[in-house]
C-alpha cells in the first residue's frame, strides 16, 4: 500500500488501469466526500502554444523583461530547469534558445472561464482556485457518472476538445489531498487517493508537498527534527497547537489527513467590462468610437463564453484631470451581441460632451437576465445576421488567437495592452 505507484492511474493518453477506488470511497466512514481538483498544465504557455503551432514542442517561456521573473515555463522549458518565479536572467542563461513571450492576460482568462463553465456543467459544485485550478465536489453524482474516475476522464476530454489543452485531475476525499493528487502525475497526470489508501499515502509524502507548509515553515520544523509525517504524528494535537498554535494545529490535521473545508461555489460574474487608458488623451471622437468597438468585441465574447446576456450597456469616460462619468443604456432586450453592445455604447459617447480630453473610456454590460431560446415572432434578419457574424468570429479566434481577426474598424492597433482591463465583476450596479 505504500508503493506510490499504487496512487497513480495511468495518465489518459495511455490505456488507462482504474482500480476500485469507488468501493473504497463509499466502505470507509470517516471519508464521506469525494473531491475532484483539476489544474491545468504549463497553463498559460499551453495557451501560447495552442495558439501557435510553431510553438509546439518549444521551450516557451511567459515573460520578457530583463528585470522580471518568469510567471510560466512549458514542459519543454523545464527540462532546461526553468520554473516559475525564476528571473528571466537566469532563464535565459539555462535556455537562451527559449521562446519569451509577453504574455497575454486576457486571453487566458477567456480560456480559464471556457474551463470552468465546463465543469460548472459536469459537476453540481465547483470552486475556482485560481485562472487554472479548480475544485468540486462530485459526492453525490455516483449515480449518474459512476465511479469518480468516470467524471474525471470525461472533463480532461472536453476539456481538451474544447480548449486543446491538457490538465491533470486528482481526486479524493478532500481538498488538499485532491489538489496534492491532481500535481502527482503532471502533465495529463489522473490520480486518486482512496480513503483506505490515505494514512499510507501520507506516511511517505514529504511535508512540502502539503499546501500550507512552506519553505520557511519546513525550515522551523526542520531544526526541531521534524522533516516527515510520522514525527508530526509522534505528537498529539494538543502539543502542536500548544507550542505552534493555529499552524501547529493545521499541520498536525494535514499530517492525520484531515481538511474538512468544503467546496465553496464562486458566485456568478454580474458584468463584463473592459477598459482601456488611452496612450495620449484624447478629443478625437472617431478614435474613441474604435476603442469601443475594441472592447464590444471583447464583451461580447466573454458574454457567449458565459452564456450570458446583458440588458445595461455602460459607458465610462475619465478626463484629464481624473474626473470621471458613468452613463448607462437600458436595452430593449437583454443582449451578448456585439455590435448591439458597441452601438449602445457609441450612442452614449456620441450624447456626451466632451469638456476635456479623454484619459480612460471603458464599457460595460450588466443586468444579466436569462433568456430561452427566442423565437421572435417576426424573424429579425439584422439580428441573426450579427449573431452569425459573432459566432463565426468567436469560432476563428478560438482556432488561431484573439488577435487572428477584428472588425476592419477596429484594426487599430494591438489589443493586447497592458493597461486593458478585462473583467467581471460581482456586482449589481456596473462602471463603478
Ligand atoms: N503563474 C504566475 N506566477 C507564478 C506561478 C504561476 O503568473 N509564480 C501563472 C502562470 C501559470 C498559471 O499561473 O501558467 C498557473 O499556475 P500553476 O502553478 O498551475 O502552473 P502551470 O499551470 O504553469 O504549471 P503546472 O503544469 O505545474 O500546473
Ligand atoms: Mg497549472
Amino acid at each position: 500500500m505504500s508503493d506510490s505507484g499504487k496512487y497513480d492511474l495511468t495518465p489518459d493518453r495511455a490505456a488507462p488501469t482504474i482500480g476500485t477506488m469507488d468501493e473504497s470511497f463509499k466502505n470507509v466512514p470517516d471519508f464521506k466526500r469525494v473531491i475532484l481538483h483539476v489544474d491545468m498544465d504549463a497553463f498559460f504557455t499551453s495557451v501560447e502554444q495552442a495558439d501557435d503551432p510553431l510553438l509546439q514542442g518549444k521551450p516557451v517561456v511567459i515573460g520578457q523583461s530583463l528585470r522580471g521573473v518568469a510567471s510560466a515555463a512549458s514542459y519543454e522549458a523545464r527540462k532546461y530547469g526553468i520554473k516559475s518565479a525564476m528571473p528571466i536572467v537566469q532563464a535565459k542563461k539555462l535556455c537562451p534558445h527559449a521562446v519569451f513571450l509577453p504574455g497575454r492576460m486576457s486571453r487566458y482568462r477567456e480560456i480559464s472561464v471556457k474551463i470552468m463553465n465546463i465543469m460548472r456543467a459536469l459537476c453540481p459544485v465547483v470552486e475556482q482556485a485560481s485562472v487554472d485550478e479548480a475544485y468540486a465536489d462530485i459526492s453525490g453524482t455516483r449515480r449518474i457518472f459512476g465511479p469518480p474516475e468516470n467524471i474525471a476522464r470525461r472533463l480532461k476530454a472536453e476539456i481538451l476538445a474544447a480548449t486543446n489543452l491538457t490538465c491533470s485531475v486528482g481526486i479524493a476525499p478532500n481538498k488538499f489531498l485532491a489538489k496534492i493528487a491532481s500535481d502527482w502525475n503532471k502533465p495529463g497526470g489522473l490520480t486518486c487517493i482512496p480513503p483506505s489508501d490515505v494514512p499510507a499515502f501520507l506516511r511517505d509524502l514529504p511535508l512540502g508537498r502539503i499546501p500550507g507548509v512552506g519553505k520557511q515553515f519546513q525550515e522551523e520544523l526542520r531544526r526541531i527534527g521534524v522533516t516527515t509525517v510520522p514525527h508530526v504524528l509522534a505528537h498529539p494535537r494538543t502539543y502542536w497547537s500548544e507550542l505552534m498554535g493555529k499552524r501547529g494545529a493545521f499541520l498536525h490535521d494535514r499530517a492525520c489527513g484531515i481538511d474538512d473545508s468544503p467546496v465553496v461555489p464562486g458566485s456568478d460574474p454580474k458584468s463584463c467590462s473592459a477598459e482601456n487608458t488611452l496612450d495620449r488623451d484624447t478629443l478625437d471622437r472617431t478614435l474613441l468610437e474604435r476603442w469601443l468597438l475594441i472592447q464590444a468585441e471583447r464583451i461580447g465574447r466573454e458574454l457567449r463564453g458565459l452564456g450570458k446576456k446583458g440588458l445595461t450597456v455602460t459607458l465610462k469616460i475619465k478626463f484629464q484631470d481624473f474626473s470621471s462619468i458613468t452613463r448607462s443604456r437600458t436595452l430593449t432586450r437583454p443582449t451578448d451581441i456585439t455590435t448591439e453592445v458597441f452601438e449602445a455604447a457609441r450612442t452614449l459617447l456620441a450624447t456626451e460632451k466632451l469638456p476635456q480630453p479623454v484619459r480612460l473610456i471603458g464599457t460595460g454590460v450588466s443586468n444579466f437576465r436569462f433568456v430561452q431560446a427566442e423565437l421572435p415572432l417576426m424573424p429579425d434578419a439584422g439580428r441573426k445576421r450579427s449573431q452569425q457574424l459573432d459566432q463565426t468570429m468567436d469560432r476563428i479566434r478560438d482556432k488561431f488567437g484573439n488577435k487572428s481577426i477584428l472588425r476592419a474598424e477596429a484594426a487599430i492597433r494591438e489589443v493586447d495592452t497592458t493597461n486593458d482591463l478585462l473583467s467581471q465583476k460581482n456586482r449589481t450596479s456596473n462602471g463603478q
